[in-house]
């Protein structure tokens, strides 16, 4: 993958979409060959087959009822791209990694220790966490921060249900997840691209938003390892790296946590990372975005949206330099 040195002197995996795509086309290259029989009783369709058993053909259902006021009626994101072109550096940081590499994540048993500045700390089992409040479906735009998006039914609810439980006392400000970071089970933590764990992080009032989704499934299953199995966040207003996977601890704290990609390049990655096509990335435009899955090298971009579109967080931002608070 291409590797480009920031101003900071750090080597920095992200790079905008302006590149090739070599590793993805590749794939879409074979399945278009699988599709047009070109590689039926060959070694390599049994390959693909045991790869897609492997991938998803064993997913639990996960019934959820559709919540359209919060769906977008876009085409959905097929569920093969959709878990083949992942951001989940513990497991790799090419856009194919996650999908070969995140079958060796154990998601069972696996507990989420909510904890901090709360009157009622717990740890809870994931089995009693996806059952704290009804499963909806929400189609979400996700939007990276590389310049691509695409559109999923997530499976979960508003993270606030789980937020009012635990009873935040006056001195949580903001919530931190924290990403699983075992070395036995995600080869990529070893390598320096990051500093492990994986921490993301809301302000309290951006936390407590309806649209912010404590998402276990997508495309009505359970959530696929390489997607962030079996609890991750989804705030769709935000860049996709906001959206951490694998949670095993939130914690709400006073001070404003130090997050995976804002500890590693200040300059590129703000706490707070809008989707903002105003405010450019120092090494590129964020003005406009590819729909993964759609046409080729020369189907024009769509223009990327304020807030990824979704106006009614519009009010949490009132008087603040989205420029200076990127
Ligand atoms: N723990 C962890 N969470 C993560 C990442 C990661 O590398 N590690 N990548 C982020 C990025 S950059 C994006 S775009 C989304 C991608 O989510 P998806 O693969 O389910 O589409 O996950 C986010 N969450
Ligand atoms: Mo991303």
């Amino acid at each position: 993958m291409l590797i480009k040195r920031n101003p900071n002197g750090i080597d920095l995996p992200f790079s905008s979409e302006i590149t090739p795509q070599d590793v993805y086309e590749g794939r879409r290259q074979f399945l278009a060959r699988v599709a047009a029989g070109a590689v039926v009783g060959s070694g390599l369709w049994e390959m693909a087959n045991r790869q897609a058993f492997a991938q998803g053909a064993a997913l639990a259902k996960l019934p959820a009822t559709r919540n359209a006021a919060f769906s977008t009626g876009e085409t959905q994101t097929s569920f093969a791209d959709a878990t083949h072109y992942n951001n989940f550096y513990e497991f790799g940081t090419d856009k194919s990694d996650p999908a070969e590499n995140a079958h060796t994540l154990r998601t069972r048993p696996w507990t989420v220790q909510v904890e901090g500045e709360v009157r009622k700390p717990m740890t809870i089992d994931i089995d009693r966490l996806t059952k704290l409040a009804p499963l909806e479906e929400r189609i979400y735009r996700l939007r990276c921060v590389e310049g691509w998006s695409m559109v999923i039914p997530w499976v979960g609810y508003s993270l606030s249900n789980l937020i009012k439980q635990v009873e935040p006392t006056g001195n949580a400000k903001y919530v931190e997840f924290v990403t699983l970071a075992d070395r036995k089970q995600m080869p990529g933590v070893g390598s320096r691209v990051l500093e492990w764990p994986y921490v993301e992080g809301l302000r309290m009032d951006e936390a407590m938003h309806p649209l912010a989704l404590l998402t276990v499934g997508m495309y009505g299953q359970v959530l696929p390892n390489q997607n962030g199995a079996p609890v991750r966040i989804v705030v769709p207003w935000k860049y996709g790296f906001k959206s951490a996977k694998s949670i095993v601890k939130i914690r709400f704290v006073r001070d404003q946590p130090k997050t995976a990609w804002n500890g590693i390049a200040p300059n590129e990655y703000g706490f707070y990372s809008n989707v903002n096509p105003n405010v450019d990335h120092p090494r590129w435009s964020q003005a406009s975005e590819r729909r993964i899955g759609e046409g080729g090298l020369f189907t024009p971009k769509r223009k990327t949206l304020l807030f990824n579109g979704y106006n009614e967080v519009a009010s949490l931002y009132t008087g603040m330099d989205l420029k200076k608070f990127y």
